[in-house]
């Protein structure tokens, strides 16, 4: 029944940040796809009694792949295959169906917040039985096999019909075409008080949701719509679309600028919320309130008790590095430990298998906790909204009201996009040596304290990962971060991330820009970036 195909090694199948992401033409390339996943199933092995589960957002390419994958999955021995009907699974739905029904893994087809179309980006990742991204010991290997590989395996089959619920057979695998939305929903009634938050929606709580043409459409009609009683129009391209209707499906507020003016107008609901392509990412906007990320995770932190699902409290936080310091500060307050790891959602799996963590977040707009094994957008948006209507209050509100509490951690991030390679190699490098000379160096009025390069040993398995980031700490708590992007597609992009601590008692409701004005001047000298990229400013400010 299975053919073996022969094939040759293709260079640069590397995973990066979230596995293996490049421009839908490099996928369409004979053998590409083919032999990414068959490296992938040449590392786990799957039992004939296994499970895998497949999805993705809806992008351009995903049905074509999708189809080749069941063969595949065939010929290497799955016993059965679960498919989002349409092809259509968010990353956290995803994530939720393989440790639902048991699975031995799942693929995640998408480029996240990448833009999609024919000349836009795909992605594949592996995720393991947990539900989460795969470890980067399995992701070492599957590289590994990726520059041996001679060979893939599959059954001949002819297209499974993706649209329709239902049972079908590849070979001795069945496959079943299922519900993308039913079980995630359901997961979310169980999560929060969904009475709590349809009586505050009866009682005028108004929201709006833009799906920006992307994954999480389906899901936010079905939950805020129907189940939550928010009016019909409240999500905004709901519909998947192969080229997201020309979105940039990156939930912040330059590529969501829609819905970032909309909450800044005399018109603006209560509440705003956009998430990205596969649905794991959150943008949240309170009337006239900008919320950034890494404050959203420590105000979720700090009110999660609020909700069902987390009234007994949080085991601990986990952040990823670049991350703001305003979850640390509640994780003190709160008396549970807080973590900090690289980029990337796959370090946070271990700690919450272990249950070390319960909330986790990115200042890249991501989110999640303990229910399922990648971070959720609509997770984020639901468990503010009951927030929103335990307290009562409006987003602003609870915002400088946190800030009271904890301080603030002004914040931003500069990312120097499409960047040639050697260029940015040669500032990270020159940047890494300038390290040990730089502590009580002054730029302007700020001294640098300390400096270093983020090197990560996981506290449950002690799998080590060096060079994660500089970090340039200086005396007055300020912080600068530099690392290259491993999410891109084109060229190489510099990610300058600065942070800005003010007390309680300090400025709490001033400009961020002007707030960081000194610090960013001074990193962009101690990093050179003029002279390595003749730039002078960043492409995208977040
Ligand atoms: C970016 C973000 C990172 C996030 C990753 C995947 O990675 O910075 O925080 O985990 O994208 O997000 P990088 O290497 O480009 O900085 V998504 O929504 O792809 O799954
Ligand atoms: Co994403």
């Amino acid at each position: 029944m299975r053919r073996t195909m022969t094939t040759t090694p293709i260079e640069g199948q590397r995973p990066g940040t979230s596995g293996l992401r490049k421009k839908v033409t490099v996928f369409q390339q004979p053998s590409y796809a083919e032999n990414f996943l068959q490296s992938v199933f040449d590392v786990v092995k799957p039992s004939s009694d296994a499970t895998l589960v497949i999805g993705g957002d809806g992008r351009f390419h995903n049905r074509t792949v999708i189809q080749q994958a069941m063969r595949m999955a065939a010929g290497n021995g799955y016993g059965r295959v679960l498919v989002g009907r349409g092809g259509i699974l968010s990353t956290p739905a995803t994530s939720h169906i393989i440790r639902k029904y048991g699975a031995s893994g799942g693929l995640v087809l998408s480029a996240s917040h990448n833009p999609g179309g024919p000349q836009g980006d795909f992605g594949i990742k592996y995720n393991i039985a947990n539900g989460g991204p795969a470890p980067e010991a399995v992701t070492e290997a599957i590289y590994a096999r990726t520059v041996e590989i001679d060979r893939w395996y599959i059954v001949d089959a002819p297209d499974i019909d993706l649209d329709t619920l239902g049972a079908n057979q590849i070979g001795d695998m069945r496959i079943e075409i299922i519900d993308p939305v039913a079980d995630y929903a359901d997961l979310m009634e169980e999560l929060f008080d969904f009475d709590a938050i349809r009586a505050a929606v009866a009682g005028g709580l108004s929201m709006s949701f833009d799906a920006m043409g992307a994954v999480t459409g389906p899901y936010a009609t079905e939950i805020l719509e129907n189940r939550l009683g928010f009016t019909k129009g409240t999500v905004r391209n709901g519909t998947p679309l192969e080229d997201f209707g020309g979105h940039h499906p990156d939930p912040n507020p330059v590529h969501a600028h829609e819905l970032y003016d909309l909450m800044m107008s005399p018109t603006a609901p209560d509440f705003g919320a956009a998430s990205d392509g596969d649905g794991d990412r959150n943008l949240i906007i309170g009337r006239g309130r900008f919320v950034t990320p890494s404050d959203s995770l420590a105000m979720l932190a700090a009110n999660a008790h609020l909700a069902p699902a987390y009234k007994k409290g949080l085991q601990g936080i986990a952040r990823s590095m670049p991350t703001s310091a305003a979850a640390d500060r509640v994780a003190n307050a709160l008396d549970v430990p807080c973590y900090e790891t690289p980029t990337g959602w796959k370090f946070f799996g271990n700690l919450l298998d272990a249950g070390f963590v319960t909330i986790c977040g990115e200042e890249s707009a991501g989110t999640g906790s303990d229910h399922v094994r990648e971070k959720d957008g609509l997770w984020a948006v639901l468990l503010w909204l009951n927030i929103l209507a335990e307290r009562r209050i409006s987003v602003n509100a609870l915002a400088l009201d946190h800030w009271k509490n904890y301080g603030r951690n002004y914040y931003a991030r500069h990312d120097y996009e499409g960047l040639e390679g050697p260029a940015a190699n040669a500032l990270m490098a020159e940047l890494e040596n300038s390290l040990p000379t730089l502590a009580g160096k002054s730029f302007g009025p700020l001294t640098v304290r300390a400096a270093d390069n983020f090197a990560y040993s996981d506290p449950v398995d002690g799998y080590k990962t060096p060079e994660q980031g500089v970090r340039i700490f200086f005396k007055d708590e300020s912080r600068a971060v530099f690392r290259l992007s491993g999410t891109g597609t084109e060229g190489a992009t510099l990610r300058m991330y600065l942070e800005r601590y003010e007390p309680a008692e300090g400025r709490l409701d001033e400009d961020t820009t002007y707030m960081l004005g000194e610090l960013t001047e001074a990193a962009k000298t101690i990093a050179a970036i003029e002279k390595h990229t003749k730039r002078t400013s960043p492409d995208v400010v977040t």
